[in-house]
């Protein structure tokens, strides 16, 4: 998968890229993350990419020229069309299985702003779908493209140890992950359940379901209703 980042801070995604996983992935070629400056694209001499709002209000917009500019300039870098998002929280809110509809892509050009907004056309120019990470408003798209990002290439094939991991992820069954456990058997007197330790992989696999369903019910019982879209 080829991952294109829009962004006007490309050192915030120095740190997240640069260890575990995303690390890893990007060595071995499951994965090419590409940042590319919008600030580079300012026609300006003052390197110019928002202004104030039209109608008046508080705060500035980012201006579409440089992120079109920008994004015409990264579209040609790879052949592959890919899904063009915009992080924004006005977007549907990201979840697990939109992680799974993300990770079958080729590629992602992701448009992280700051500011207050983006201009409008920027979204209907650009044919951009809009991703928010959650209900509160961040400082900028910088950490929400990260966190896609993390959620997505975990699920392409090779990037975990253990290619069957993912399937038992919390949310993936609609469900939360079950209790685990590892040594000691006794920690601070509390001891690992019995049926962990018997051998008995049936049995183990059907406690596991029942605390699974049981954790959800009591954590998150929004999972388990028909009010699906938390
Ligand atoms: Cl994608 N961007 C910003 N600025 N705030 C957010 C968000 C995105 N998702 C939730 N809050």
């Amino acid at each position: 998968m080829r991952i294109d980042i829009l962004t006007l801070f490309p050192e915030m995604f120095e740190s997240p890229l640069s260890h575990s996983i995303l690390k890893r992935t990007q060595e071995t070629g499951i994965v090419d993350i590409v940042l590319t400056n919008i600030r580079d694209f300012a026609t300006d001499n003052y390197r110019k990419v928002d202004d104030k709002p039209y109608g008046g209000g508080p705060g500035m917009v980012m201006m579409p020229g440089p992120v079109f500019d920008c994004f015409e300039y990264v579209e040609k870098l790879s052949p592959e069309k890919g899904r063009v998002i915009l992080l924004t929280p006005q977007g549907q809110k990201f979840n697990q299985a939109k992680s799974v509809e993300l990770s079958a892509e080729k590629r992602l050009v992701l448009i992280a702003g700051k500011y207050e907004g983006f201009d409008e056309r920027i979204r209907t120019g650009l044919g951009a779908e809009q991703i928010s990470i959650g209900d509160y408003v961040l400082s900028g798209g910088e950490l929400a493209a990260m966190i896609i990002i993390d959620a997505v290439v975990r699920l392409l094939a090779g990037a975990l140890g253990d290619e069957d991991s993912p399937k038992d992820d919390s949310f993936s069954a609609g469900l939360l992950e079950y209790p685990q456990y590892t040594r000691p058997e006794v920690f601070r007197g509390m001891k690992v359940p019995d049926i962990l330790l018997s051998g008995d992989h049936g049995k183990i696999a059907q406690w596991r379901r029942r605390q699974a369903i049981e954790r959800t019910k009591k954590w998150r019982p929004d999972l388990l209703g028909d009010n699906k879209k938390e």
